[in-house]
């Protein structure tokens, strides 16, 4: 299970997308334990593991256990610990297509726990059984076809502007209902968002919006 926490710096919206350069990443700190990347106006990505090998720019094999997005301030945007993955695999996936989206994709496959910071953060919980915890600000929780059963622990429907959640969902085709405290967003094919201590009634469809 990886521990994912989003920090203040990451500030609303924070598309990694944007902020990183992935054509221009290059490798400049490698050992059995580390290896640094930095794109070309200085933000970094730091990936920590075990028994790390390089080949030029490329992880070829080891293990990781976590990796840290930090800006060209100092500032870290998201912290990933307490991961198990093939170290090439998550490289490569930081290597095609999808760049960022498909390393987080990648690494978020299976179940995980998320913190939010005190700003808007997007929570993309990916696959797996996933709880996700948005913290202050509005919050975003990004949910798609097969990432399984999340549950958003402080998930607000009611605080208005600055404080109001929202999700971001694949399909407008789902139901509600409520499931004792709760609210169960369900999308059928073992595909639910479980919305804790949220009152069915509270719930609108001004609460989502499709991607
Ligand atoms: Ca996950
Ligand atoms: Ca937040
Ligand atoms: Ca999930």
């Amino acid at each position: 299970m990886a521990k994912v926490k989003h920090c203040n710096a990451l500030d609303q919206h924070g598309q990694l997308e944007q902020i990183y350069a992935v054509d221009t990443l290059e490798l400049v700190l490698e050992s059995t334990t580390r290896g640094v990347y930095v794109d070309d106006d200085g933000d970094k990505i730091i990936f920590n593991g075990s028994n790390l090998s390089f080949n030029g720019e490329v992880i070829v094999s080891g293990r990781l256990n976590g990796f840290k997005f930090v800006d060209s301030d100092g500032d870290t945007l998201i912290s990933v610990t307490n991961g198990d993955w093939i170290a090439k695999a998550l490289y490569n996936a930081l290597a095609g297509p999808n760049e960022i989206r498909g390393l987080l994709t990648a690494s978020y496959a299976s179940k995980d726990q998320f913190q939010g910071s005190d700003k808007g953060d997007i929570i993309y919980g990916a696959g797996g059984n996933d709880r996700l915890t948005g913290g202050k600000g509005e919050d975003w929780f990004l949910f798609g076809h097969g990432d399984g059963r999340d549950v958003v622990t402080d998930f607000d429907a009611v605080g208005g502007t600055g404080k109001q959640d929202f999700v971001r969902q694949f399909s407008n085709d789902f139901h509600m209902r409520r499931s004792g405290e709760d609210t169960i967003v369900d999308f059928g094919n073992g595909d639910t968002l479980i919305l804790l201590d949220v009152k069915r009634s509270d719930v609108t469809l001004d609460d989502f919006m499709i991607f």
